[in-house]
């Protein structure tokens, strides 16, 4: 049993690879549209997934995930880099001897039963100067076809990996080795969480998971390659690598902005990349809506990639009104993972604006009625769906060569001190408030922290592959490399403030293409603003709100600096920073006392 690809270094791991996990079949992955048809058609053959009444929902599937295997798994993911400081405060580090020893008996005959496939996956379009090949072994076929959607898989990446390219190793394994005879499970993976592994090995640019076969944990192009191991390479050739969203705003006038976006999971990043924008006449196209690759071009712009092909969004909450193009793309064509089964073959969320049905086949594959105590579907329920097919794709989102990026958003949820939107003064001003962005926490972290601020610099918190400090100071370092006049400007936005009363002040969705008209707008030189302690803020006419109904009093409180509100973020961001030890960028600790002194 071996593969003999063109490119010896390949053939030799995987031969390693087959003989700690002792499959019984290896398959090497072609991406061709019959191999993903077959290898769908294979688990809904044996029981492990359901093919949806085709009528309604053309070409779409839905696979039921085991109940303990719903999401991605922080702390149990690694970063086994070889000196513990270089991880920084925010990752868990294991030394890389000790985790590989560990997972090596884990992974010891781990494939038994099973077919071990290999699948080569480019991030990027294939050949662009900014993309990278990775190959995932893995011995899941949900897998191998998820891979699919998600990125450019098969033998158009060995060709371009010729002989001797360098590639990103993903391993991956569900944990579930099958005895002779034995029945797989329908969702095989290791029940237990903490048993489970993600785990990153920074210095081989290599990854190892095993135990889960959901999401990011399972699809290592994603959050491990994309973000945490791309994110070093990134550091070490000069590019970045980010969970960024980029989209296309086209004005009245035809013309086009770019802008990519950082935002902390859940608050609402593939909604805004696929917005429908409400001013008439503004467009909204997306570019990607998940992670950017941004490398400096020729004439010292940032140019920003997509390396993804697919998008893996959240089902609850996708609506007519919330998201109306991905809820007009998921109609066909799409992987459903964890969403509720009704009785004519179609699927069902909460937050889907479509009426409850009297019975459903719930995302645990029970009964369910409007009266049951859980949700149908679970709340981090997914869909998978190739980018192509979104109904606002921009034509370019697979330009080799980027889009330039004019501005940077970042933004958080936050209910108070935040304003709707504030331009940065400059770049380094600009990595400041990226250093500070976050979330309140809530309930719903099960913490004891309410109410406090979970700071997540640029939303890369659980994404990060190494020392948070340096991550920020190579942000630095990039600026300091450009012409400041080519560089993208930087705008902290909160969607999420809220009254006394608790109403959201703003209305969010398509309206925010009311705050990127604005920010285009001080691109072009003509918005208007005011200079303010924190950074430039919109005067109060500045935004348009013809059409919608946002009070006089709200929208002072979202364009107000709450001094107050802001002297004591100073102290929570100062408690911050003192995490960072000496690794925290003078340049940063600088701009907090610039900060300081401007609001005193
Ligand atoms: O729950 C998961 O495994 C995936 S989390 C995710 C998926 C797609 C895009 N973003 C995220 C995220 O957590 O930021
Ligand atoms: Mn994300």
């Amino acid at each position: 049993m071996s593969i003999n690809t063109k490119h010896a270094a390949l053939n030799a791991w995987i031969k390693e690879i087959a003989e700690m996990c002792e499959p019984d079949d290896i398959y090497l992955c072609d991406g061709t549209q019959e191999e993903y048809q077959r290898m769908i058609d294979t688990m809904v053959d044996a029981g492990l997934g359901t093919k949806l009444n085709q009528d309604k929902k053309p070409g779409c599937y839905l696979f039921r995930s085991d109940p303990s295997d719903v999401a991605r798994v922080e702390k149990r993911t690694f970063i086994a880099c070889e000196k513990e400081e270089d991880a920084g405060p925010t990752n868990n580090w294991i030394a890389p001897d000790k985790l590989k020893a560990d997972m090596k008996a884990i992974y010891k005959g781990c494939m038994k039963g099973r077919t071990m496939y290999v699948i080569p996956f480019s991030m990027g379009p294939i050949g662009s100067f900014i993309s990278k090949i990775g190959v995932e072994i893995t011995d899941s076929p949900y897998v191998v076809f998820n891979m699919k959607i998600m990125t450019r898989i098969g033998t158009a990446v060995l060709e371009q990996l010729g002989t001797d390219g360098d590639f990103v190793r993903c391993l991956h394994s569900v944990g579930k080795p099958l005895a002779e005879g034995e029945k797989d499970a329908k969702w095989p993976c290791i029940p237990n969480v903490d048993e489970k592994y993600i785990s990153h090995f920074p210095e081989e640019r290599m990854i190892w998971s095993i135990g889960s076969g959901y999401g990011g944990n399972a699809l290592l192009s994603k959050k491990c390659f994309a973000l945490r191991i791309a994110g070093i390479q990134a550091r070490d050739e000069g590019w970045l690598a980010e969970h960024m969203l980029i989209l296309k705003l086209t004005n009245p006038e035809g013309q086009s902005y770019y802008v990519a976006g950082a935002f902390p999971s859940a608050c609402g990043k593939t909604n805004l990349a696929m917005m429908k924008p409400t001013i008439p006449g503004w467009k909204v196209e997306t570019v990607g809506d998940d992670i950017a690759w941004m490398r400096f071009g020729d004439d010292g712009r940032l140019y920003a990639i997509n390396p993804e092909a697919g998008f893996f969004g959240v089902v609850p909450g996708t609506s007519m009104t919330s998201n109306p193009n991905a809820f007009t793309q998921i109609q066909a064509d799409t992987v459903y993972t964890n969403v509720a089964l009704t009785d004519d073959g179609d699927v069902w969320w909460e937050g889907s604006g479509i009426p409850a049905p009297a019975h459903a086949i719930d995302w645990k594959g029970n009964d369910w009625t409007p009266d049951s105590k859980e949700p149908a579907a679970h709340p981090n329920a997914r869909f998978t769906t190739p980018a192509a097919l979104c109904p606002v794709i921009a034509p370019e989102w697979e330009d080799p060569n980027g889009v330039p990026i004019s501005a940077i958003l970042i933004g958080g949820r936050r209910k108070t001190t935040i304003p709707l939107v504030n331009e940065s003064l400059d770049w380094n001003h600009g990595i400041f408030l990226g250093s500070i962005m976050g979330s309140e926490i809530t309930t719903a972290d099960i913490t004891d922290k309410v109410g406090q601020v979970r700071r997540d610099p640029f939303a890369m918190l659980p994404f990060m592959g190494y020392h948070m400090g340096d991550y920020l100071k190579h942000w630095i370092d990039i600026g300091a490399k450009a012409s400041a006049d080519k560089l993208p400007k930087i705008y902290f936005v909160n969607w999420f403030r809220k009254g006394e009363d608790g109403h959201f002040m703003w209305p969010g969705f398509g309206d925010n293409s009311r705050v990127l008209k604005w920010i285009v707008e001080r691109i072009a030189g003509t918005g208007k603003a005011v200079s303010t302690p924190i950074g430039n803020l919109p005067t109060p006419d500045a935004i348009d709100i013809s059409g919608i109904s946002v009070s006089a009093d709200d929208l002072d409180h979202l364009l107000e600096v709450d001094k107050e509100a802001w002297i004591a973020e100073i102290a929570s961001i100062r408690e911050n920073y003192k995490s960072y030890g000496d690794r925290l960028p003078k340049e940063l600790d600088e701009e907090l006392s610039k900060l300081e002194k401007r609001l005193a």
